[in-house]
């Protein structure tokens, strides 16, 4: 894994099985997202069997080779490797990140899931970036745990001293939010994949993320 793209965490869409229904409208969500200004796709889609994922991954990593977009995938190294994805994300259940790095090598692009104080110490000298959240509450996942809100978001991306990501029940109206209080970007499901238009809603997020970032 050597792809050489730069980590910019400013729009980070996480695509969803359940709301993309397909490998085919993953993608198609993903053409537009990117259309829209997001700088990082993962797939998760922990619903679906790997055969399907891994044909998710394929269309993913072939749209989004020749641009700067980063592709990670959420948990499955074996999906990351065979389909020449820049990186992974883990949970805290999921793989420890000094395995994913023996793994994937030293260019790999490592990210880890932090939801509180005592996470911070899981964070090791192989993660590249750290997930926030849930910063608010979100359906989209159902054992994202209680939201962390603003002020623990600004506590924990400061200790940590990582690139960052905040997730979680974050749209247009809350992103610039989000900056305020340290994310260096902001990870996005249902109000992307959910929108009636992708594009127009990551570039309003995408902007709102912009202009507080240059404050
Ligand atoms: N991890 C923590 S919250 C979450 C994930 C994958 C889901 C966020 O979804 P939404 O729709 O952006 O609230």
């Amino acid at each position: 894994m050597k792809s050489g793209k730069k980590l910019d965490l400013s729009l980070y869409l996480v695509l969803d099985a359940n709301l993309c229904k397909t490998p085919e409208g993953m993608a198609e969500t993903a053409r537009k997202a990117v259309e829209g200004g997001c700088t990082v796709v993962q797939l998760r889609a922990p619903e679906w069997k790997k055969k399907k994922q891994l044909r998710a991954a394929f269309l993913l990593k072939e749209l989004l080779k020749d641009t700067d977009v980063l592709f990670i995938v959420d948990d499955h190294i074996d999906i990351a490797l065979l389909s020449g994805a820049d990186g992974v994300h883990v949970g805290q259940e999921d793989i420890d990140p000094k395995y994913v790095r023996q793994f994937l090598g030293p260019d790999a692009v490592i990210g880890l899931s932090v939801g509180s104080i005592k996470e911070l110490n899981t964070i090791g000298p192989d993660v590249d970036y750290i997930g926030i959240g849930p910063v608010f509450s979100t359906k989209t996942k159902v054992d994202a745990g209680a939201a962390v809100g603003l002020g623990l978001l600004e506590y924990i991306s400061k200790e940590a001293g990582l690139p960052n990501v905040a997730i979680g029940g974050i749209n247009q109206s809350n992103a610039a939010d989000c900056i305020r209080h340290g994310a260096d970007g902001v990870a996005v499901v249902s109000a992307i994949c959910g929108a009636e238009d992708p594009k127009a809603a990551a570039a309003a997020i995408k902007k709102a993320v912009n202009d507080a970032l240059s404050i």
